[in-house]
């Protein structure tokens, strides 16, 4: 048995403890060949998080310490909005973002955030996966940047506020709500009445802490590892939408990987991205009372009248004019008949 002294163990401690809390990565012993930057916007708590750690230590691992991907948690190198502009100038090797945030710069992506439009998760994995996925990979792919396969998970969507909750969607009238920075979002949640500001989530936080916002909608894992709980008190089970993170990298960056360490690194972060989807489903499942329990106030709505007032106010008809008839087909293929 190998014998580690007390002194030597207490060394190896404060060195952990000195030891920056910039990168979730463990250093190779040498400098590998080919050092990659995958940024996100999530807390490190967040199963993305933990996922990214294991599939980086995974390509270190297979690449034989050749390619090191180092991960940069929660906005460390920016917000989504800057963080996407360093991906296209390929300062940033990789980024996870919402396909509609992305729709700030390839409007056609946003088409999976519809509204109610998929009903549970086998009919989101059947579409990104499908037909649909296949659509939006291509679009960005004839940019810069491009998508890996597998769409990682972010959860359906709810609403949570200050001072009152959300039953019917009148409840929404005039209300300040902060969305994420996208055309489709914004447009979502104007015809539901609201007056929404669209808001980085690295701001989100301490908007809602100083009511520069009245609300925000996220699914349960980020309100939770967030800790968006601690400013807000109501929380309204809409699930008006759901919203993943498209694995994008930089067209440039990436093909300076000789082509079996690009494998290796394709292989590791689409099994992430399967191993990362269950994550969020599970603690989803779970999250109701734990956040009961630090005070949330929860309560479930009639999805069928918010629905209904974007049908009324033009909502489908107007973005199906945007996608175009063949986009629209694609996506009523698995969502059925919108609007
Ligand atoms: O900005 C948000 O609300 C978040 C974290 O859900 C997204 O990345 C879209």
């Amino acid at each position: 048995m190998q014998h580690i002294s007390r002194r030597s163990f207490l060394q190896a401690l404060s060195l952990a403890a000195a030891a920056p809390a910039l990168s979730l990565v463990s250093r190779p012993a040498r400098a590998a060949e080919f050092t990659l930057r995958y940024a996100n916007n999530l807390p490190a708590a967040h199963p993305m998080n933990a996922r990214a750690k294991e599939m980086a230590a995974r390509v270190l691992a297979e690449s034989k310490g050749r390619v090191e991907l180092q991960v940069f948690p929660n906005n460390q190198l920016g917000s989504d909005t800057d963080t996407l502009s360093q991906l296209r100038s390929g300062a940033v090797d990789f980024f996870t973002l919402s396909p509609l945030i992305l729709g700030t710069f390839i409007p056609a992506a946003q088409i999976s955030g519809m509204g109610f439009a998929f009903k549970d998760y086998d009919n989101v994995w059947a579409a990104l996966d499908g037909d649909l996925g296949a659509h939006v990979r291509k679009q960005i792919g004839a940019t810069s940047i491009f998508a890996f396969d597998k769409i990682w998970n972010g959860g359906f969507r709810q609403i949570t506020m200050a001072a009152k909750p959300v039953a019917q969607p009148k409840d929404l009238q005039g209300v300040k709500l902060r969305v994420p920075p996208s055309p489709l979002w914004t447009s979502m949640f104007k015809d539901f009445g609201a007056s929404p500001a669209s808001v980085n989530f690295a701001e989100v936080y301490s908007a809602l802490q100083t009511h520069v916002v009245e609300g925000q909608e996220n699914p349960l894992s980020i309100i939770y590892t967030g800790k968006l709980y601690e400013v807000q008190k109501f929380c309204s089970l809409t699930n008006h939408m759901w919203d993943g993170f498209w694995f994008l990298g930089n067209k440039d960056s990436f093909s300076r990987l000789p082509p079996d360490l690009q494998a290796i690194v394709r292989n590791a972060v689409n099994d992430a991205a399967v191993k990362q989807r269950q994550d969020v489903v599970q603690m989803d499942q779970n999250l109701r009372a734990k956040l009961e329990g630090v005070g949330l106030k929860f309560n479930e709505v009639d999805q069928a009248a918010f629905r209904k007032q974007l049908q009324a106010s033009g909502f489908y008809a107007d973005w199906q004019k945007k996608f175009g008839p063949q986009a629209w087909a694609l996506l009523e293929k698995y969502s059925g008949k919108l609007g």
